[in-house]
């Protein structure tokens, strides 16, 4: 794909998705309470594949090459590169995917690092109240640390078994079950621990700081 296709299809997309949220595209006006026995939060629609999101370029980042930085408002800033993260304690945890566009997707079960642990390593000072996810394709996400730390929250490496493909956020990506999967960043590279909030990319363009799908926290 030449340069000028590439940001062509990049701006175009952006300019829709910020149309979306001033339209306020898929809003029901129905919230949901969580778990009360419905998996499918308002508006959304079950689907059995698994749609790429993204700004159009999926960086391709060599396991060999791969590197973590944690750093910020924490007491132990660390880099991982991927025989430390592989050295990590492993879990395998099984969650549903909600993506902003309207597509849900049950049932993942992703294998990676917990974020309990990653949290145990990185020491978050007292004043540490926020985190940004900073990518290789120059997408950045936020989420408040206590969001972040909830304990279904991962970096996932593989999911269903196997490792996670290129265009899916491979080798590492985010994995934050409870809010839209915006949050969740394909090909991290850094993890940055903050006191003050500092909105992402979508964050600043009509998307909701948080974005709880039973709370339909599409847009701003
Ligand atoms: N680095 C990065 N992460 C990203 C994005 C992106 O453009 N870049 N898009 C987000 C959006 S809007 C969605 S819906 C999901 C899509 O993940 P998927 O392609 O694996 O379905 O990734 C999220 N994480
Ligand atoms: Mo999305």
């Amino acid at each position: 794909m030449a340069d000028d296709d590439g940001s062509g299809f990049r701006d175009k997309l952006i300019r829709r998705k910020e149309e979306w949220a001033r339209e306020g595209r898929l809003l029901t006006g129905k919230p949901t309470v969580a778990g009360a026995g419905e998996r499918l939060p308002p508006g959304q629609r079950e689907v059995k594949n698994w749609p790429v999101l993204d700004l159009g370029v999926q960086p391709d980042i060599d396991r060999t090459r791969w590197k973590l930085t944690v750093d910020g408002a924490v007491r132990n800033p660390f880099v991982w590169d991927w025989q430390s993260f592989l050295a990590q304690p492993q879990v395998t945890m099984t969650s549903n995917i909600h993506c902003v566009t309207g597509w849900s997707r049950f049932d993942n079960a992703w294998t990676g690092v917990h974020v309990e642990h990653l949290l145990s390593v990185a020491d978050p000072k007292s004043e540490a109240r926020h985190c940004v996810f900073h990518s290789h394709d120059g997408y950045t996400t936020n989420v408040r640390l206590d969001h972040f730390a909830d304990l279904d929250v991962m970096l996932a490496h593989s999911w269903a078994g196997e490792p996670l493909t290129r265009e899916h956020g491979g080798p590492v990506r985010v994995v934050i079950p409870k809010w839209y999967f915006w949050k969740s960043a394909k090909w991290v590279r850094r993890i940055e621990f903050l006191a003050a909030d500092r909105p992402g990319f979508w964050e600043v363009r009509g998307y909701h700081n948080e974005g709880d799908p039973w709370n339909e926290d599409r847009y701003s």
